[in-house]
């Protein structure tokens, strides 16, 4: 690829339609955006980063709730040339002062109602401008950035050069900032497009129901990457209410979500083969589909969910395949340039069927951790294979099956959560000695995190009081659904906690 052309949002921009004034977006409040809106509007706000007079490779975090012009604050960071950096409107100040100190952002983006604490731990860790953007279209950013010209030439961009940096926890220790290349992003996109049959608007074109969140992989790269690169318009839900879904599901044709947005949806009586009949695709990822679910659906819809798997440090890794068999219980075959692997303890790869821990290489992988570069290097192997932290086997056929994960992690209705994160915050309460926490299944969530805690001598714990302080401290998804005090944790020889056995137990 030429080096002028890598930016990803040239890319995009590309593949809108020839007519600009067709609708790109519309939105659950009404709303409607043409192409046309989206490339200027980014110009706009592209402009306005550049007249800040921000050094290259400049980080702009946000934390805003979902809107299209957090999605334009997005598409314009591409087009500027500069570093997006997505955060979880559910973080709360402890988690935000993190990721600001870690990532030294230029610019700060953040709802007004959350500025106030915002901007002071920014502006301490050495931010020069905090902004403000609301769901409503209101906001300091969209003020400023209305002065600013609607012409605007895509910057340029190496293939390699950071786009986005995600922050994930992988196996241990404090979030690290896993750095996405303009390549990164496109290559998968591109290998997606034909993957999953996207039809251009030539071909009939797709509409796409967006109801994920837009500050992770599946909302923010899988979806909106898939339709913008298809020139593929957009229903556009702020948030996932099932009975909206099936409201937009006649003018649809592709939906994607996380497993607990299909269980919600199928506990829906609308949900029928006529109210589907118009769709082409449903894409399940971000967690384990269970097979009941999958044959649910089925049996509801007449449509088979196509399963696939990916993670933030990779993009999307494989898939079921859009025409041949769709299994169930699989997450389908490498997609095409990625290669996968299982190997044992002493990294030498296993038979097929047999299981171990999954391997990947491919122009989706990611550049690297952010200022990690021990880290990095920890999480890939000599041959340049990046270690998934996920358990499993690939069968004659080359289809994938996760079994389990090696990485101490829980998925909650497809957030992740990390144990040893709630475990430290958990230790540091007054009168608690230890504590684990652990995941066991749960019929909406597909899993949920379970507290176990040990008191100090003679400290009486009330449970609910420490679920309440983890609730003032962390992202609310993360907070445990339930906590029990017990004498001691279960040990093995080795002195390490068994985790296994609290999960059969607290089941
Ligand atoms: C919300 N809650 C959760 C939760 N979401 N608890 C556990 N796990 C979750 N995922 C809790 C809140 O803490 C709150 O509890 C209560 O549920 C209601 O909150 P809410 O915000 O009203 O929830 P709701 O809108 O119903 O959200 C549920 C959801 C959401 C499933 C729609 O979690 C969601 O959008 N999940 C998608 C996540 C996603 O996009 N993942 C992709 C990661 S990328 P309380 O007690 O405070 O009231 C990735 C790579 C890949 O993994 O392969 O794609
Ligand atoms: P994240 O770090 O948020 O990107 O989460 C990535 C993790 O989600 C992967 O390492 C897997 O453990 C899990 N995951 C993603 N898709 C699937 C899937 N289809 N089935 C099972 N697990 C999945």
């Amino acid at each position: 690829m030429s080096e002028a052309s890598a930016n990803l949002y040239a890319h995009l921009r590309q593949a809108f339609p020839d007519d600009l004034n067709a609708t790109a977006i519309e939105t659950d409040s009404g709303q409607f955006y043409t192409w046309r809106d989206l490339e200027r509007g980014t110009a706009m706000l592209a402009n306005f980063l550049h007249s800040l007079d921000l050094p290259a490779g400049s980080r702009i975090a946000v934390q805003v709730e979902k809107s299209v012009e957090a999605l334009m604050l997005y598409l314009a960071t591409l087009r500027a040339g500069f570093v997006f950096l997505p955060l979880n409107t559910a973080y709360q100040s402890a988690e935000i002062a993190y990721f600001i100190g870690n990532a030294e952002p230029v610019v700060v983006v953040c709802s007004a109602q959350n500025f106030s604490w915002v901007s002071t731990l920014a502006f301490k860790a050495g931010t020069r401008w905090v902004f403000t953007l609301n769901e409503d279209r209101t906001g300091s950013l969209l003020e400023r950035a209305a002065h600013a010209s609607d012409q605007h030439v895509v910057a340029v961009k190496k293939p390699d050069d950071v786009a986005v940096i995600i922050y994930t926890s992988g196996t241990t220790g404090r979030s690290k900032g896993a750095m996405l290349t303009h390549d990164n992003m496109l290559s998968n996109a591109l290998v997606l497009k034909d993957f999953w049959g996207w039809r251009g608007p030539d071909q009939g074109g797709d509409v796409l129901i967006h109801a994920l969140p837009i500050f992770h992989v599946h909302g923010l790269f899988v979806a909106i990457h898939g339709a913008l690169i298809n020139g593929s318009k957009m229903i556009w839900l702020t948030r996932f209410d099932p009975k909206v879904v099936l409201l937009h599901l006649p003018r649809a044709t592709v939906f994607m979500g996380v497993p607990t947005l299909y269980v919600r949806l199928l506990a829906e009586p609308g949900l029928t083969k006529e109210v589907t009949r118009h769709m082409r695709l449903f894409i399940s990822g971000s967690a384990p589909l269970l097979l009941d679910t999958f044959k649910a659906w089925q049996d509801r819809t007449g449509h088979t969910i196509l399963e696939r798997y990916g993670m933030s440090e990779t993009i999307m890794l494989t898939s079921n395949p859009y025409s041949g068999e769709r299994r169930g219980g699989t997450v389908g075959v490498p997609l095409p340039g990625v290669s996968l692997r299982v190997v044992d303890g002493q990294g030498r790869e296993v038979a097929p069927g047999e299981i171990g821990d999954i391997q990947v290489k491919g122009p989706n992988v990611f550049a690297g951790y952010w200022r990690m570069t021990e880290k990095t290097a920890e999480e890939f192997t000599v041959d340049g294979f990046f270690k998934t932290g996920d358990v499993g086997r690939v069968d004659t056929d080359a289809y994938v099956t996760i079994v389990g994960r090696s990485k101490d992690l829980i998925i909650s209705g497809g957030y992740n959560v990390y144990p040893a994160e709630l475990e430290s915050f958990i230790n540091d309460l007054p009168g608690v000695a230890e504590s684990a926490v652990v995941g066991v299944p749960h019929a909406d969530f597909g899993e949920v995190g379970v507290a176990v805690v040990v008191a100090r001598p003679g400290v009486q714990l009330e449970p609910g009081n420490i679920l309440t302080e983890l609730k003032a401290r962390v992202a609310n998804y993360k907070v445990p659904k339930q906590c029990h005090v017990v004498a001691d944790l279960p040990r093995n020889a080795m002195g390490k906690v068994q985790k296994n056995l609290l999960r059969s137990q607290f089941s």
